[in-house]
């Protein structure tokens, strides 16, 4: 915790609703478990078009999921969680969800 990264991708004005949020992260959850790893949330900034190099990749994906995970499992799980994350999202990552 307490990593506040103000690292920010820069990728403003994309915008989509939390459905089609969610459904993204359905998308990068390869393995089906229903629990978002960290490899498998650098698949979902892929598919929200933040395309940056490796390291920054990793970065985010490792940021969000250590900034969003209350039960501490290392993964994205949970409806809070997700709340989190697309709160996350939006504050970080530069992304507008809609209800
Ligand atoms: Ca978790």
């Amino acid at each position: 915790m307490g990593l506040r990264s103000t690292d920010n991708l820069g990728n403003q004005g994309h915008t989509m609703t939390k459905t089609a949020f969610r459904e993204m992260l359905q998308k990068v959850d390869s393995n089906g478990d229903g629990k978002i790893s960290t490899k498998e949330l650098r698949e979902a900034l892929r598919e929200l078009g933040l395309n940056y190099n490796w390291f920054r990749m990793w970065w985010n994906a490792w940021g969000a999921v250590s900034h969003v995970d209350l039960n501490r499992n290392k993964h994205v799980d949970g409806d809070r969680e997700i709340e989190r994350l697309i709160d996350y999202a939006q504050k970080k990552w530069g992304i507008n969800i809609t209800n």
